[in-house]
């Protein structure tokens, strides 16, 4: 990694038109807090910016629903989730909102830098106009049958089935949201982005120079690059949003995407005035973006080709977008409530924040989509947090109360040759050499944007402290050797010490708690050295008085749990699932032809079919495929019976890496479609083909 001298850090400004929810946390909002964090406790000056978006047609739309101003219902979302990110400890330096002064001003400049260089287009052409209302039609403001998938409720912006970015005029059978008539066509001005002037540029900068992104973002980008890109249209016809700054432009507005990622150029200057440019224009400053996969194209796309035309600013170094979570295995819904709000989880289950932040991290949807449960929640704290870490940490702190009333035990070499010394020594090199090779994989996870990676070898800390005193048990020894008691309570001390230090960018309230107990300075005075270094640091020297111990977490409770999953099952008596939800998953990111290349897809013929022992899930195939035959395990036990599928033609993946379940290695995939109500379907060919066969 180039050194930087600095870091803008941003996460996605989310819309000002409802709460936050898990999703969002996992998407954006903790991964960036997590980094943030690192960072600073690398003492990296580091900006970390946000703020909620408040233009554009979610928002109009929103507050026509709820019967407000546009002022209004953002005022009053705004409010909501600044204090819900301040109540759940994400650290931003500032989070303010496009409805600002200072955006505005921001956003008009910008307009007017690249206008002043004659990029833009200006054209008039016929747009969807709906009379009865009197509005044009943009995005949201109108849906139609998507010509892509034949979904009926796409919008005019995007079809949220398959995910197609869409413009209005090519839905079919087009209809406002708004009246719900059938829109006239009338001509209006607008101004376009020249996105394809960008496009050799961005092969460059992007493609070329951005290897390093992950898969996801860079698939989708190159997706995009491929099919090539077009002029964008940047303004709207909208009573709300930011004026476009040109004389001739009454009634236009800046398109929400437009003025939206410029918004973190505007948070910055609110909260550095005089201070703001260097955290932009510097290229010593490193950008990066927070974002969730939605989000992708306008991070790597057409914000970079903004700043680039605008001749002044950085671009992004690195966008580290995220998958989608779900709930409960399903999508997270608004409309259907189906979401665990994070200002109601903050009510419900105070003084709980760092489980949720260990939860959602040990899930992060980094390279897939991730499935929140509850009774995953309640496992996870109970059998981690509690049991290992809040564990170790309290098994310490007892013993050294116990043992020295408090007092750090004195930091000596342990003296003496006997076989049982010679053991505790050798116990204590494995854990330090253990301990160390964690926090080196620990920092490594982070600096590559795998936070659940490294929050598994941050955990890995209090497994091995708790190895190491199972395995030296100074309650056995304290009888015969208070000499090697003290020497191993002063190590397992040094140990909680880094676990504080190391704990801090995931769970800080855990990390405060810990320094209270430790009570030592050092503490404080070696966190940036831990960082720096990637090793364990002198934390706690001897003779210091420790605090009082206190139990870090606690277990959840059933009933905790069971008020939660009941939460879910309400569905709010005001809104109603809109038509355009239904069982059927988006579509995935396009890929190319040698990706599906790759893959060896075969029929085979199931020769003999058995229920696994001690599963419901599996059954064990021998099936046929033309060289010999294989073992396959498929998790249809609940769909078909072993009699069901004896002798039947299968689909399977052939050069799938072979897979251990339940002691029996499985060599291959059956392919399985997914009905809506969740039952899986066999698919085979229409016509028996010879075992072996291949599919193209
Ligand atoms: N508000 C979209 C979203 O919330 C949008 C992000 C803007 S980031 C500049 O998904
Ligand atoms: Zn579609």
């Amino acid at each position: 990694m180039t050194d930087f001298k600095r870091y803008t850090i941003t996460a996605a400004l989310p819309y000002a038109n409802g709460p936050l929810h898990i999703g969002h946390i996992a998407g954006a909002y903790l991964p960036a807090d997590t980094y943030v964090r690192y960072l600073r406790l690398k003492g990296e000056d580091v900006a970390f910016i946000c703020g909620s978006d408040e233009h554009g047609v979610a928002i109009t739309l929103g507050a026509r629903k709820e019967g407000v101003t546009p002022r209004a219902f953002v005022d009053k979302y705004h409010q909501l989730m600044k204090k819900a990110f301040e109540d759940f400890g994400i650290a931003f330096d500032i989070y303010s909102r496009t409805s600002n002064p200072v955006h505005y001003e921001t956003a008009q400049e910008f307009f007017k830098t690249i206008y002043d260089q004659n990029l833009f287009i200006e054209e008039t052409s016929d747009q969807y106009y709906d009379e009865q209302e009197g509005i044009f039609l943009a995005d949201r403001y109108i849906i139609g049958t998507c010509p892509n998938c034949g979904n009926p409720n796409a919008y005019g912006d995007q079809c949220e089935k398959c995910g197609t970015s869409l413009s209005p005029k090519q839905l079919i059978n087009p209809r406002s949201t708004v009246s719900g008539k059938a829109p006239i066509l009338k001509p209006t001005k607008h101004w376009y982005f020249p996105l394809d002037k960008f496009e050799s540029w961005l092969k460059d900068w992007l493609i070329e120079g951005h290897k390093d992104w992950k898969t996801n973002v860079y698939g989708q980008c190159k997706s995009w690059l491929d099919q090539g890109l077009q002029p964008r249209s940047i303004t709207r016809d909208l009573d709300w949003g930011i004026p476009v700054p040109l004389p001739d432009a009454k009634g236009k507005v800046l398109y929400v995407w437009f003025d939206a990622p410029i918004g973190y150029i505007s948070a910055t200057k609110e909260w550095k005035p005089n201070d703001w440019q260097k955290y932009w224009k510097d290229p010593e400053t490193r950008l990066i973006h927070f974002i969730g996969k939605d989000n992708i194209v306008f991070h790597c796309i057409i914000f970079p080709s903004m700043l680039k035309a605008t001749g002044e600013y950085i671009l992004p170094d690195n966008v580290p977008a995220n998958e989608f979570l779900n709930l409960e295995g399903e999508k997270l819904s608004t409309s259907r409530n189906h979401a665990v709000w994070l200002h109601e989880y903050l009510l419900d289950l105070p003084g709980r924040r760092d489980e949720l932040r260990y939860v959602l991290n040990s899930i992060s949807p980094e390279t897939k989509d991730a499935d929140f449960t509850w009774k995953d929640y309640q496992q996870k704290v109970n059998s981690e947090l509690v049991a290992i870490l809040g564990n170790f940490v309290n098994r310490v702190m007892v013993l050294t109360w116990k043992y020295f009333d408090g007092k750090v035990p004195s930091e000596h070499e342990l003296p003496g040759t006997d076989e049982r010394r010679k053991r505790i020594l050798a116990l204590y090199n494995q854990a330090h050499n253990d301990l160390n090779k964690s926090v080196k994989d620990m920092a490594d996870a982070i600096k590559n944007f795998r936070f659940r990676e490294a929050q598994f070898q941050m955990m890995n800390l209090s497994r091995i402290g708790n190895k190491f005193l199972a395995d030296t048990e100074p309650w056995k020894l304290a009888k015969e050797d208070m000499e090697a008691v003290g020497c191993i309570l002063n190590y397992a001390l040094t140990v909680v010490g880094n676990i504080a230090l190391a704990c801090e960018p995931f769970l800080p309230d855990g990390a405060a708690s810990i320094r209270k107990q430790l009570n030592s300075e050092l503490l404080e005075q070696s966190r940036k050295k831990f960082w720096e270094k990637e090793e364990l640091v002198h934390v706690v020297p001897q003779h210091h008085q420790l605090g009082k111990a206190e139990l870090l977490y606690r277990n959840v409770e059933d009933a905790d749990m069971e008020k939660q999953v009941a939460r879910l099952k309400k569905t709010p008596a005001t809104t109603s699932a809109p038509a355009t939800e239904n069982a059927i998953k988006p579509l995935k990111p396009e890929i190319v032809f040698d990706d599906f290349g790759k893959l060896d897809i075969r029929i085979g013929t199931v020769v003999s079919a058995e229920k696994m022992e001690k599963s419901n899930k599996l059954l064990k195939l021998q099936v046929d495929d033309g060289f010999g035959v294989r073992t396959i395990l498929s998790g249809i036990a609940q769909h078909y019976t072993p009699e069901d599928i004896a002798g039947k033609q299968v689909t399977f993946i052939a050069n799938l890496a072979p897979r251990k379940m339940m002691g029996t290695e499985s060599q291959g995939m059956i392919l399985m479609a997914e009905d809506k109500d969740g039952k899986l379907r066999l698919v085979r060919p229409i016509d028996d083909v010879a075992p072996g066969s291949q599919v193209s």
